[in-house]
């Protein structure tokens, strides 16, 4: 099989680093080898071979360790070559300019994986997977990417085409042969499956909501009167100072926002201004704004001194705090002058903590994960989660379904019953690739980096 043009570029990141990586992947692969490294026989596939890399020029520039893939047995299914040299961008530059120099271009961004796409290596949402493995930033969201790129999410839609490519056989054969003895239209025959794959389908596209918890992390705003700590805590889970204290209330302007790792999820924290009846326009404005940054929360620590009498919660605020996704914090246990705050949102989980000395944070980090898990209702491990393009792909094939459903048992002609149940089989088909559509894959391949 003629291989297309060979493409270069660099696999590891930018910069100086003990050991960066060049990766080629195209039919001029073995020419630079035996050329590079003054090979007269190529060395053997997948093993990695000491060499001195020599320009066009002769000049001897670096020694690497290289590796060889064979057509058909790589990442990309063509011949790859993976030179790894000394980390320094200058030798970097200068293997990159004589692989040019012999004939080698410059990747496009997410080309390598495009091209194991393309040679059928991997179907479209293990190419996806590719770049949320590099790019995820929990345990649970790693092992969701893991799942999808050993071709988890493509067995399923592969299941559910062939389950609908069986029922579409049967009703195009009732339609070129309808004097054949097939079962009456009335009758639920060939359809019977449909309304489970249906809920299969909306089952599956419903885990597309956790993708955006798992890589962007969960949104948790610490919010609470002025002086009460906000700052101080997210300091204390952050392990740094990141947030201004001080002990006058009003320190906070700014949202500042961390991420940190709580068990296995990622949690994208944001520290704000005091919630407080303002009394100037400022205030006020700062108050409206955290309001508005709680209508998009996924989570509310509620942060209160507890040497102080119960706060007043501003008008408008208490609704926000979801009984489910709400952990009221106690600050200042360490106080002699601390006590029990019940009264506080009240049928919310209370923790008494002191950001100062790290008392109580333990219990605060079990009873929210603990929270989590139950009503924020992520998926098990071992639950598969597809991305967002995936469920809107499943929920237009379901939708399609449900029109051949009820076209079906309004006994309209089985033609269009077909039609919908194709239009159900493309909208699957986007998710795995197996569709021709250039723009799709272009759109998909630019959001990767140069490299992958
Ligand atoms: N003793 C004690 N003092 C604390 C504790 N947490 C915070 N403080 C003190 O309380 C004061 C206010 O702390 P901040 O973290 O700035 O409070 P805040 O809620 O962010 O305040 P604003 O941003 O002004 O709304 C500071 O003087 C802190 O040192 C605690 O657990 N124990
Ligand atoms: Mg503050």
């Amino acid at each position: 099989m003629h291989e297309e043009d060979t493409i270069i570029a660099l696999a590891t990141p930018n910069g100086q680093s003990a050991i960066a990586v060049v990766r080629l992947s195209g039919g001029l692969c073995l020419e630079v080898v035996a050329d590079v490294f003054k090979r007269r026989t190529p060395p053997a596939y997948r093993m990695s071979v000491l060499g001195n890399y020599h320009c066009v020029d002769g000049r001897e520039l670096d020694q690497v360790l290289f590796t060889l893939f064979a057509h058909g047995a790589s990442f990309t299914g063509e011949t790859v070559l993976e030179i790894a040299c000394h980390g320094n961008p200058l030798i970097v530059r200068l293997i990159i300019q004589d692989c040019v120099q012999r004939g080698c271009r410059l990747a496009e961004p997410g080309e390598f994986t495009r091209r194991a796409f393309m040679s059928g290596q991997m179907d479209l949402s293990q190419a996806e997977a590719v770049a949320e493995m590099i790019s995820a930033q929990s345990e649970r969201a790693l092992s969701a990417a893991r799942k999808r790129l050993h071709g988890a999410v493509g067995k399923c839609i592969d299941g559910f085409c062939s389950q609908l490519l069986e029922v579409l056989a049967q009703l195009e054969a009732y339609i070129d042969f309808p004097e054949e003895d097939l079962p009456d239209e009335t009758e639920v025959g060939p359809i019977k499956g449909i309304a489970e794959l249906i809920t299969n389908m909306r089952g599956l596209a419903e885990t597309g909501r956790y993708a955006e918890l798992l890589n962007n992390g969960i949104k948790t705003i610490i919010v609470g009167p002025p002086n009460a700590g906000k700052s101080s805590l997210l300091n204390a889970l952050v392990g740094e100072d990141r947030a201004l204290v001080s002990s006058e209330p009003g320190t906070t302007r700014d949202f500042i926002t961390e991420r940190i790792m709580l068990g296995h999820h990622c949690i994208t924290i944001m520290d704000t201004a005091g919630l407080r009846d303002g009394e100037t326009a400022l205030e006020r404005a700062g108050v409206t704004k955290t309001l508005e940054k709680m209508q998009q929360a996924e989570f509310f620590l509620y942060v209160i001194d507890s040497t102080l009498p119960s706060p007043v919660l501003p008008p408008g605020s208490l609704e926000l705090f979801h009984v489910e996704q709400t952990l009221v914090v106690e600050n200042k246990c360490d106080l002699a002058e601390s006590f029990a705050h019940p009264d506080v949102l009240p049928g919310r989980p209370h923790v008494r903590v002191s950001s100062q000395t790290g008392e109580g944070l333990e219990v605060l980090k079990a009873l929210w994960a603990e929270r989590l898990e139950k009503d924020l209702q992520l998926p098990s491990e071992d639950v598969l989660v597809v991305g967002a393009r995936h469920a809107g792909a499943l929920v237009r094939a379901a939708e399609a379904l449900e029109l051949a459903l009820e076209g079906y048992q309004r006994r309209t002609y089985t033609e269009l019953v077909c039609v919908h149940l194709r239009e159900a089989l493309d909208a699957l088909g986007e998710i795995t690739g197996r569709i021709n559509n250039e723009q799709l894959l272009d759109t998909l391949f630019a959001k990767f980096c140069i490299g992958k």
